[in-house]
């Protein structure tokens, strides 16, 4: 929200205003005539502009920037850019603001940042004393947890590759260093082996992992090995959210820990695009010693479809073959048996070989697997799955459908058996990760009398796909041309103006925004490029707008507390809400509803809107018959046979017409557009009412109950006749709504601190701070929304001191009296006639603005210029 005040700008003060490149750039004012200002910047340009595009500079402001946020005089958007650009340079990576931790990746080791000497300057450090640091956060949870009896939450977020599961081991090392037990002494066998596990688990470390050569290694943790994968935007991008509580006793020692993960990406074990990989354990798999190789007839991964679809094997730095042996210590310390581990990786081997199974055409509608080299890795998959291989290949080409008369086989065509392989191998994968996370659960242990625990949440930030960009094109006289944008080959199909090219099954679309130059050989392309959003990113979105949420509340929660700790009066201050995009999303359907027998149509359960209309005759409550959210129509349409993911989209746009967070975009049938609170996201809802069935194929699970291998029968239990009729359709999305809310009250009930992670530039590297795409994250992350929170009270907090230091000048006359320092202040505020301020016990609370104007005054009265010019500032964005 942004909040104008009346300001004064005189020529001469220093500025920070917008630009196109570097997002804003500092100069000082030359003029200003009305509302248009004239500006020298620091790179010897003149510029005019508005003034709604120019901020105060905090001149004063010390070189190597300030360690808290809230000490920043002018507190705005360039700003906060600043000053965290100013200190990355310096290698300070973390800043606070309040006791929110921003921590800026910085994509190299920095020497003894993290050893155990700066654990122990940390250990029982007043907040606030020393450098901000990660450790600083991790001893305040423990601190807190251990003295007060309170369980604390520490909620780190960001966008992928910012950091975010580095800063979670980190907090993790400090935890387990100090929650750790001092001593073997005295312990039993068992004991020391459950702190190990937990160890592992909590500092997904293995501290004794020393491979074959001697080399002291970081090794694979299990989660890791089958949760990451190489992405785009990191090399090791975690692929499910991941919430960690760590249990201690009395004594403040770790008694136990337990995981919750969300959301794993299924759809990455059957599809990647180049430079991606699949999951690490595949290629670690493939990496195994010979004998492992022989058995699970496995080679090179070139050889495999599900990981030749990108041609990026290898990881520069990483040794899947020693990761593979870390692994699987990682998997003896957790207590996974030598059985167990086998059982483990058949199955992933059995999840190459099903990739490999291709059909061919066969009578009228049927398919058949195409070659012997099909039938070879059918054969390898029925025999490291222990099933019948006949029956592997009737649940692959056919569907039994059942009809009131009778019961039959359907056949399916290639691309249908093609699918439903890979819905085979996305459940196999899918069900063997929740395993896994199950065994570790059981294998560490919860500690039933622990009442005090550090929860830690590592979940991925706010996903949207589109992005600003310039490129040069050689040669572009052909049309149509290949367009490469980062990896992507795309196909522009028409040149004016607008271009929409289809990239093969992606949704990607470009939009040509405008040319920029155009001469004989090159043309200079500025463009939107947009990836519609689908399910994926809806259900990642939902979760950053509860976290946004949790986090206002939380911040608005400090303010006040800061507030009425200076005894000053707050009222007045708004509460910034994003309660109306949680409704527009998870809004309940009042399910009594379908509960009235004369609602029910035979064979069937009612549409919402129908039941609104019949029941609203009998309870005249406008209000409560509201129609549900996006979720709860996406299950209704779900349940209707007749749906399709256009009618779904129909019924969006009919409901929500007048919803202010909700948008129709032009051009379009089925996508639509959410006003989140970090900016609008398009999705394309094609495919929603597919991902949002949880729904295994009965085919394929009564192939894989049947199997002779019990843990592969155990990852596909029996259902019982009862509940496979009542659970004919199964809802992701309610489903994970429901873990989302399970979440929140855990957070709810925790003492939450929050870190937001940074990701200083997309090319991985060090010392690049890129402006745009920071200021981008903070917004997203809620950072500046933390500072509209702050701006709504009184964003400058200054000390009687520091407030008499710096605006005495204004009232020289006060330093002949003997005034008390409260009472100064006041005198000099009274005396420049400002209106709305407060004075707390110990400092002074401006209005946003009211800096500028001391700012200004002292300006002059230093000999600046004598001309004020009484104009707008935007001082927030
Ligand atoms: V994702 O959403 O799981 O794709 P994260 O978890 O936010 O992502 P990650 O912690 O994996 O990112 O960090 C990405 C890379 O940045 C790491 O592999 C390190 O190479 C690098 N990194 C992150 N934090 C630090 C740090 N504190 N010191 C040095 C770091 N390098
Ligand atoms: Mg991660």
């Amino acid at each position: 929200m942004s909040q104008e005040t009346q300001e004064n700008i005189v020529a001469g003060t220093h500025i920070w205003v917008e630009d196109q490149e570097l997002a804003f750039i500092d100069g000082i004012v030359v003029d200003v005539v009305e509302q248009e200002v004239e500006i020298q910047t620091s790179d010897a340009r003149t510029i005019f502009t508005n003034l709604s595009k120019v901020y105060p500079k905090d001149v004063e402001a010390p070189a190597g920037g300030v360690d808290d946020m809230t000490k920043i005089s002018y507190l705005h958007e360039p700003g906060v850019l600043h000053n965290l650009a100013t200190r990355y340079e310096i290698n300070e990576i973390y800043t606070y603001t309040g006791n929110i931790l921003i921590a800026v990746n910085p994509f190299q080791g920095l020497s003894n940042l993290y050893d155990a000497y700066m654990m122990e300057q940390y250990k029982g450090a007043p907040f606030g004393k020393l450098r901000p640091h990660v450790f600083a956060i991790a001893d305040f949870a423990y601190r807190t947890m251990f003295n007060e009896k309170k369980s604390n939450s520490i909620l780190v977020s960001g966008e992928s590759g910012s950091g975010k599961t580095e800063t979670t081991k980190m907090l993790m090392r400090y935890l387990a260093y100090f929650g750790g037990r001092a001593s073997a002494e005295g312990r039993t066998v068992e004991q020391q082996v459950l702190e190990d596990r937990v160890t592992l688990v909590v500092t997904d470390v293995i501290h004794c992992a020393v491979v074959a050569d001697g080399i002291y290694v970081r090794s694979n943790p299990v989660l890791e090995a089958f949760g990451n994968a190489k992405t785009v935007k990191n090399n090791n991008s975690s692929r499910f959210g991941k919430f960690v509580e760590i249990q201690f006793d009395k004594q403040g020692k770790i008694s136990g820990a337990a995981i919750r993960t969300y959301l794993l990406e299924r759809s990455r074990v059957c599809q990647i695009s180049d430079p991606e990989r699949n999951y690490h354990c595949f290629y670690l798999l493939c990496a195994a010693p010979p004998e492992e190789i022989e058995r699970y007839k496995l080679g090179n991964p070139k050889s495999f479809h599900y990981l030749n679809q990108s041609k990026c094997y290898e990881l520069v730095g990483v040794s899947d073959a020693n990761d593979y042996l870390a692994t699987r210590r990682a998997m003896d310390i957790l207590g996974m048996s030598k059985k167990e581990q086998d059982a483990i990786f058949r199955v992933v081997a059995a999840i190459l070989h099903l990739g490999n199974i291709d059909f061919a055409k066969g009578d009228e509608d049927s398919s058949v697997i195409k070659d012997n080299e099909s039938k070879f890795h059918l054969k390898m998959t029925a025999e490291l799955l222990m099933c019948d291989p006949h029956a592997l290949e009737d649940a692959l080409c056919k569907r039994v459908m059942i009809t009131r008369e009778e019961i039959i086989k359907k056949s399916l065509d290639p691309l249908g058996a093609t699918v439903s392989r890979d819905v085979l191998a996305k459940t196999i994968y899918s069900r063997l990760f929740d395993w896994l996370v199950d065994k570790i659960n059981i294998s560490i242990g919860q500690d039933p009398r622990s009442n005090c625990l550090i929860g830690i949440l590592d979940i991925y930030g706010f996903e949207s796909f589109e992005t600003n960009r310039q490129i040069a094109i050689y040669a572009p006289h052909i049309f149509p041309f290949h367009l490469l944008i980062g990896d992507d080959d795309l196909k522009l199909a028409t040149m004016k103006g607008l271009a929409r090219p289809k990239k093969k099954g992606s949704a990607a679309k470009l939009q040509l925004e405008k040319f920029l130059h155009f001469d004989a050989h090159v043309l200079t392309l500025e463009f939107k490029y947009i990836i519609l959003c689908s399910f994926e990113q809806f259900c990642i979105n939902l979760t950053n707008e509860k976290l946004q949420q949790h986090f206002n509340q939380h911040v608005f929660k400090m303010e006040q507390n800061e507030y009425s700790k200076e005894e000053i009066d707050w009222s007045y201050v708004e509460f910034i809400d994003n309660q109306d995009v949680l409704d527009l999303i998870e809004k309940v359907i009042m399910h009594f509803i379908f509960s009235l027998p004369v609602l029910r149509k035979p064979g069937g359960i009612i549409c919402s809107y129908f039941a609104v209309d019949l029941l609203s005759i009998v309870l005249h409550s406008p209000e409560d018959l509201k129609p549900g959210g996006i979720i709860a129509l996406l299950d209704e349409a779900c349940m209707f046979p007749k749906s399709s993911h256009e009618t779904f989209a129909q019924k969006l746009y009919q409901t929500f017409k007048d919803h202010k967070r909700f948008i129709k975009p032009k051009l379009t049938r089925s996508d639509f557009t959410i006003v989140h609170y970090a900016g609008e996201v398009q999705y394309q809802s094609d495919l929603f009412l597919d991902k949002n069935k949880d729904y295994v194929v009965p085919e394929h699970q009564n192939l894989l109950s049947a199997s002779n291998c019990s843990f592969v029968a155990a990852l596909f239990p029996l259902l019982s006749e009862e509940t496979t009729k009542s659970s004919k359709f199964s809802s992701i999305g309610s489903r994970f709504k429901l873990q989302l809310q399970q979440l929140m009250d855990t957070l709810n009930s925790t003492e939450p601190l929050y870190i937001r992670c940074v990701k200083p530039n997309n090319l991985l590297k060090p010392a690049l701070f890129d402006n745009i795409s920071v200021m981008q994250q903070l917004r997203s992350g809620g950072v500046l929304e933390a500072i509209r929170i702050k701006c709504a009270g009184y964003p400058t907090h200054k000390t009687f001191s520091e407030f008499l230091d710096r605006f005495s000048i204004l009232a020289p006359e006060i330093l002949k009296q003997n005034y008390e320092e409260k009472d100064a202040c006041k005198w000099i505020l009274e005396k420049m006639e400002l209106t709305g301020y407060q004075t707390g016990k110990t400092k002074v609370f401006l209005r946003a603005g009211q800096l500028a104007e001391l700012d200004a005054r002292r300006t002059v009265v230093l000999g600046g210029s004598a001309k004020i010019i009484q104009s707008q500032v935007r001082t927030l964005i």
